[in-house]
């Protein structure tokens, strides 16, 4: 039988003592470790001097955090086969965490300390800990018994292994029937490691019930005219495995004993440095434990990535179709209980702000994922989301830029866009939002690590963090810039706080409730009717496929006989900003067959496109080919860009069989006629490519600007009373009459 350690440090000192006394007196013919891959994870800073060059960084699949600035992109080398990608593929490196297994230690020493010598922190909680998974749930339970009418304990599914997704619903009669009052939905823990992103939702949960229960006024008007939803630990499995066989492990449990390794008491970091979800075989439950038990180098090679399988352009750039990678997808849309519950609760509520937790980088990142000039599958750019900017009744930006700076004030984070770091496809706030319109972000905590020391949690939530930890990047306005463009308005770098991720949290949740920023829908119905409101629907996966999507969402008429329900706009942002224009066959072309690329050299090829009269767009797409060798071409490795007067004004830089970018000229203006460039970067590639670029006109609206209509339904006694289409933009107050008949 297997000798398994999960221990202190003292007691492995202990153990390593008496292990180094058992040793055989004469020399091991070889290193006791000598069968073992000594490599200890790090954390390092790979140098990437274009942004292309993050890009084929990304396409290596290894564990790339979001720790990145113009010139660098911090990843964690779990083996010696990640280092040995980087440096095959000639990038350069400095080691930020030599030995995270080393750090890991001195955190779990750090964080006895801080105990030993605070007794109560300045959470609401006081706690002075990480918590462990079953802390949350007995939590909940807690503050549920001590504020019965404000708080119920949810729960929204299962994960792979079982395990129960938890949640608080917070609100003033809470257990009341569902009255029409908007959410505040906050998710902690997609990622395993990334444990204080679990713990400031569930600190923010007994800072409302507290907040509540003291007879504080501005968290009485939030209770009272919505509810919040918070589900800490998003990734049960993972998080328990990182959490808890994060320790020190005796990698006896892996490499059976033998005279090489005696009794040998080697360190592994476990799972500490986990990821993904537990999900061993796709399409396949297992029993719990599976994930613990079974040995993956730091569990880092199993697993769905769950911030990859949502359904908004699930597939498309900065995900993965290779189990092993770190953003693996999975292998449908959805796979993944774990995001289906998700998906259930987010469509079955009106959420109208979201906030998804995550470490580190002290970011607010908001949609669209994906670079705005990347050619999407309907043929035109992907843009900017549509609610980027939006102005309110009161004449003030209140878009979800607008939200987002105002909550970087709080926390002294920097606001920027998901994809201005790296391409994504398939995360939380993408699917939230392109669903259902409602505001999302991620937010990532803290400076510099997935689970620092634990003051640096209790400081993060209060805003009490030190200058040096809450020093934003230098390059941070040049990260910003073009979000700082979208509405006209400026970017501020934060270099103060305010009250932390508390009021930032506390913002997000006064936009929730805000009918301003989303819709209302208000009439008269008889008391006890129940009211639906239903929307189904499709968006397009990367590869173009339709993908259905229902949201279904229900509300029962109170004593008045009146209701108002407070609803995400009728119209799904996608819908509203794709207008499917009719183009012209193509005006001026250009065709162009590449050259084969020496390997292991980033090659741009610039080929001029002279454009003879004005147009409305243009449209630049290269392919990988099959060299006439028959090689396969990488068609991974092809970024397409449009140049005008030396400057690209449009670039698609994902990873795929091919891309494609669309330009429709400066603020859309259209295309003159001159002289353009399209110029690919071919890296480390050394098959062809074909390369062609267009301009057309848009010759009519083939659809003209969509609508889509919430279906209403009134049921009285069970069955069907009334049934209405009813349409609500952004911003939008509408009177239904008769809706019960
Ligand atoms: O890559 C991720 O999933 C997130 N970063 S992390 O280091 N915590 O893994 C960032 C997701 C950002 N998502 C979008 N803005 N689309
Ligand atoms: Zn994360």
């Amino acid at each position: 039988m297997t000798l398994r350690l999960r221990t202190t440090m003292v007691a492995l000192l202990a153990l390593l003592a008496l292990a180094f006394a058992l040793l055989p007196a004469t020399p091991a013919p070889a290193s006791p470790l000598s069968k073992i891959d000594p490599f200890t994870p790090q954390l390092v800073t790979v140098h990437t001097s274009t942004p292309a060059d993050k890009d084929r960084l990304i396409g290596l699949g290894l564990d790339v955090t979001e720790h990145a600035g113009r010139d660098y992109v911090e990843v964690v080398l779990h083996s010696i086969a990640d280092q040995a990608a980087l440096i095959d593929q000639g990038f350069t490196y400095d080691v930020r965490i030599a030995d995270m297994l080393a750090r890991e230690l001195e955190r779990i020493q750090l964080d006895a300390e801080f105990a030993a010598a605070n007794a109560v922190t300045d959470l609401p909680s006081g706690r002075n800990s990480y918590r462990v998974l079953a802390d949350f749930g007995a939590e909940i339970d807690e503050l549920v018994a001590a504020h019965p009418t404000v708080a119920k304990r949810i729960s929204i599914g299962r994960s792979v292994e079982g395990r129960d997704l938890t949640g608080i619903e917070i609100g003033v009669d809470v257990n009341e029937p569902e009255d029409g009052r908007p959410v505040f939905l906050m998710f902690g823990a997609h990622h395993a490691r990334e444990w204080p992103s679990a713990e400031l939702p569930m600190e923010f949960a007994h800072d409302l019930l507290e907040g509540y229960a003291a007879g504080d006024a501005r968290i009485t008007d939030l209770l009272t005219r919505g509810r919040a939803i918070i589900v800490p630990v998003s990734n049960p499995d993972g998080y328990d495995a990182s959490r808890t066989s994060g320790d020190v492990v005796d990698l006896n449990t892996t490499v059976p004993q033998s005279l090489y390794n005696p009794v040998t008491i080697a360190a592994t970091p476990g799972n500490a440095y986990k990821r993904k979800n537990c999900r061993y075989v796709d399409g396949q439950t297992q029993p719990a434990g599976t994930c613990v038990a079974v040995a993956s180098p730091a569990g880092i090679g199993v697993g769905v990535d769950l911030n990859r399988n949502y359904g908004g352009l699930w597939g498309g750039p900065g995900a993965s179709a290779d189990p092993s990678s770190a953003t693996y997808h999975g292998p449908a849309p959805f796979s993944e209980p774990e995001t289906q519950a998700i998906r259930n609760l987010i469509s079955t509520r009106q959420v109208t702000t979201l906030i998804t937790n995550h470490t580190f980088s002290n970011l607010i990142l908001r949609p669209v994922g994906v670079n705005p000039s990347t050619t999407s599958p309907d043929g035109f750019p992907v843009g900017f989301a549509p609610d980027e900017c939006f102005t309110t009744a009161d004449g003030t930006d209140n878009g979800m830029q607008a939200l987002g700076e105002r909550m970087a004030a709080q926390n002294g984070y920097t606001n920027q866009f998901g994809w201005e770091l790296y391409d994504t496809t398939g995360t939380t706030e993408d699917y939230s939002y392109n669903a259902t319109g409602g505001y999302g972000y991620t937010f990532e905590i803290g400076p510099d690590e997935f689970h620092p020391p634990f003051e640096q949690v209790v400081a993060e939530y209060t805003g009490e963090t030190s200058a040096a930890d809450r020093v934003t990047p230098a390059n941070a306005a040049e990260l910003t810039t073009a979000a700082g463009a979208t509405c006209g308005g400026e970017h501020h770098d934060h270099a103060t706080v305010g009250g932390g991720n508390r009021e930032a949290f506390l913002l997000a949740f006064t936009n929730a409730v805000d009918a301003g920023t989303h819709s209302l829908i208000r009439g008269e119905a008889p008391a006890g009717a129940t009211l639906t409101l239903q929307r189904s629907g499709v968006f397009p996966l990367w590869d173009g496929t339709p993908f259905a999507d229902v949201v279904a969402t229900s509300m029962t008429v109170e004593e008045s006989g009146t209701f108002e329900w407070h609803t995400n706009p009728s119209t799904r942002p996608f819908v509203q900003s794709r207008q499917a224009p009719i183009l012209s066959d193509a005006k001026d072309t250009l065709q162009v067959t590449g050259f084969a690329a020496p390997s292991a050299h980033i090659v741009a090829s610039n080929n001029t496109f002279v454009v003879t009269e004005d147009a409305d767009l243009i449209t630049a797409t290269v392919q990988g080919v099959v060299s006439a060798s028959g090689t396969a071409a990488n068609l991974n490795e092809h970024y397409v860009k449009i140049v005008k007067d030396g400057v690209v004004v449009a670039e698609a830089t994902g990873f795929g069989a091919s891309n494609s970018v669309t330009w429709t000229g400066p603020e859309g203006a259209g295309v003159t006629a001159g002289t353009y460039t399209i110029r690919v970067d071919n890296y480390l590639n050394p098959g062809a490519y074909s390369l062609t670029a267009e301009t057309r006109d848009i010759v009519g609206n083939g659809t003209p600007r969509q609508f889509e209509t919430w279906t209403m339904s009134c049921y009285l006694g069970g069955s069907l009373a009334g049934q209405q289409p009813v349409m609500v933009e952004r911003g939008q107050t509408v009177d239904v009459a008769g809706i019960c008949g």
